[in-house]
């Protein structure tokens, strides 16, 4: 079985779902497109403009890190991502880390380049295409303000994002503490929450308020060495 994967670098959907290969240990490949240059090709490719997608022997298409696991858990069911004694509550988490958490991680982080677009490079020095380290931050100063567009970025929606923080760890430690997440092998919404908690951490700002939780262990247990860095004093707590 041949799979390839589109992603973008340093995504945070994207790592979860190469994690989640690497757990069922699957043979994939990789396709990294540039931010800005993979929404031309994801709509042309797939008909919808977002990362991460995947492409199967015999031009079967699966776009979305959810669907994407659930599909990679049909066709390898060992070892599982939605572990049967618990696939409800594991499901339920996989949602709220997609539908909630995935988008406050993206908007505070689109926020914070958009100010600090020296830093970007640092989100790209892992990636499997050479980008020229003089041109990311000029390109990226054009992609920014499409990026806010694209994802509701605001003042306004990223105070109320940062304010919401102390909230949304209390729920992954609640998700810990009831046993969803958090145990010797990830599921599901183990690599949906932690690999946003692992880009979370890349806020310098934010990294202690991240340490301070249960989840800190998720991301540095699965996503150990997210790529990127801003240095604090960017994004007020
Ligand atoms: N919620 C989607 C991710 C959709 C999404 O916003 N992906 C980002 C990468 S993290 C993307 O494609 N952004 C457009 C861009 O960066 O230009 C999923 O989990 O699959």
């Amino acid at each position: 079985m041949t799979l390839r994967l589109y992603v973008v670098p340093a995504s945070h959907p994207c790592l979860a779902v190469e994690q989640a290969l690497e757990y069922k240990g699957l043979d994939y490949k990789v396709t990294e497109l540039p931010q800005g240059v993979h929404l031309v090709h994801q709509r042309l490719r797939f008909g919808k403009s977002r990362v991460p997608s995947m492409k199967l022997d015999g031009g079967e298409k699966v776009s979305g890190s959810v669907p994407i696991m659930r599909r990679l858990e049909e066709l390898k069911p060992e070892p599982p991502l939605y572990p049967a004694d618990k696939r409800e509550a594991v499901e339920r988490a996989e949602e709220w880390g997609h539908d909630v958490f995935q988008e406050v991680s993206r908007r505070i982080l689109w926020w914070a380049l958009r100010r600090r677009p020296d830093a970007m490079a640092s989100y790209v020095a892992q990636a499997r295409i050479p980008f020229p380290k003089p041109l990311v931050a000029p390109v990226g100063r054009v992609i920014a303000p499409l990026e806010w567009r694209l994802n509701g970025v605001s003042d306004e929606a990223v105070k109320a994002d940062v304010a919401a923080l102390p909230d949304h760890l209390a729920e992954v430690d609640r998700l810990v503490d009831a046993g969803v997440i958090g145990g010797e092998q990830p599921n599901a919404a183990d690599l949906q929450i932690g690999s946003t908690l692992a880009q979370l951490r890349t806020l310098g700002d934010l990294t202690p308020l991240i340490d301070g939780s249960r989840g800190a262990d998720l991301a540095r247990r699965w996503f150990a060495g997210y790529p990127g860095a801003i240095p604090p004093g960017t994004v007020s707590v």
